[in-house]
């Protein structure tokens, strides 16, 4: 529900650094399972048993498993109508971030380009030894697990329950969220930090958070503005953009 006040077009226009943080949400539309929630990946596996160092080291098998699995589903899905919303916004506010906690990389493929991954991208793996990162292929794995040429372990490049974010990437993040007017929150349970912190850093510096997610989350009572419903639809609309499929500038001939 709006609080009152402006609307989300007109906080926009006046606006010279907008930040958004986004979440599972913002790709359920396009099929892509949350992780809390009905549905939600969670719901299926445990985390622990899956999204952690420990599980990693017991049993690479069955983590790899469940990233080959996912990884074959996202490559099936499009990005949808709030995917391609934050590229029409990120085309029209001078100073932009788009800071996701997504791994799908359905933002890029949607043509963001202003982008920090926080939980890094399931598209790619990282070797457990050397540290080198490779990419993958939407095609299954031929050898499950992965092995890097050295003859250690790859693992998913992705961050896990108690391991650190890329440091320049919530460093980025940190310093767009105390410096920018406007903070929109899309499809986040926001009950991971440190990615929950940052609209509360934002609204510490002065900036309103606006929020957009099916349900109330621990961000509702903070936010200037939250709107309950589906991103794909609101955050258009919120915004005041036409659903125009393609925001991609024509081709040159
Ligand atoms: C829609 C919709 C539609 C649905 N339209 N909306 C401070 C306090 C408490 C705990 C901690 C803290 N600081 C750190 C911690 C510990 C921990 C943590 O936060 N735990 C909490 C759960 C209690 N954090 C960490 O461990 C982090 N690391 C860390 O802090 O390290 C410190 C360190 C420093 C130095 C050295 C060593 C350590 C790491 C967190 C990593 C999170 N990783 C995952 C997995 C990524 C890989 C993978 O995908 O497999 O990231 S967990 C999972 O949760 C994933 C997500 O990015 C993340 C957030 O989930 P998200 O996106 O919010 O999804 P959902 O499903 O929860 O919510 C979806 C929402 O969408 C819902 O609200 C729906 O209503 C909504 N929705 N359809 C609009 N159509």
């Amino acid at each position: 529900m709006a609080k009152g006040g402006p609307g989300l077009a007109e906080r926009v226009a006046a606006a010279q650094r907008v930040v958004v943080l986004t979440g599972a949400g913002v790709s359920a539309e396009s099929g892509v399972p949350t992780f809390r929630g009905t549905g939600g990946l969670w719901r299926q596996y445990r985390a622990e048993d899956l999204a952690t160092p420990e599980a990693f080291g017991r049993d690479p098998r069955l983590v790899w498993e469940w990233y080959d699995w996912r990884r074959q589903l996202i490559a099936r899905c499009a990005p949808n109508a709030a995917h391609f919303a934050i590229v029409h916004l990120e085309r029209q506010v001078p100073e932009f971030l788009l800071v996701t906690q997504n791994v799908d990389g359905l933002h890029r493929r949607a043509g963001s380009v202003k982008m920090v991954e926080l939980h890094g991208n399931l598209w790619r793996a990282r070797c457990s030894r050397e540290g080198t990162i490779q990419d993958l292929p939407e095609t299954p794995l031929a050898e499950i697990p992965p092995r890097c040429a050295c003859g250690w372990l790859l693992r998913p490049d992705v961050v896990w329950f108690g391991e650190a974010l890329p440091p320049p990437a919530l460093e980025r993040a940190l310093l767009a969220a105390s410096a920018c007017d406007l903070f929109l929150v899309v499809g986040t349970s926001a009950v991971v930090h440190p990615a929950a912190s940052l609209p509360v850093v934002a609204k510490e510096h002065g900036a309103p958070v606006i929020e957009v997610n099916l349900e109330p989350t621990p961000l509702t009572a903070l936010a200037h503005e939250s709107h309950h419903g589906k991103a794909g639809d609101l955050l258009p609309r919120l915004l005041g953009f036409s659903l125009a499929p393609d925001p991609q500038p024509p081709t040159p001939a």
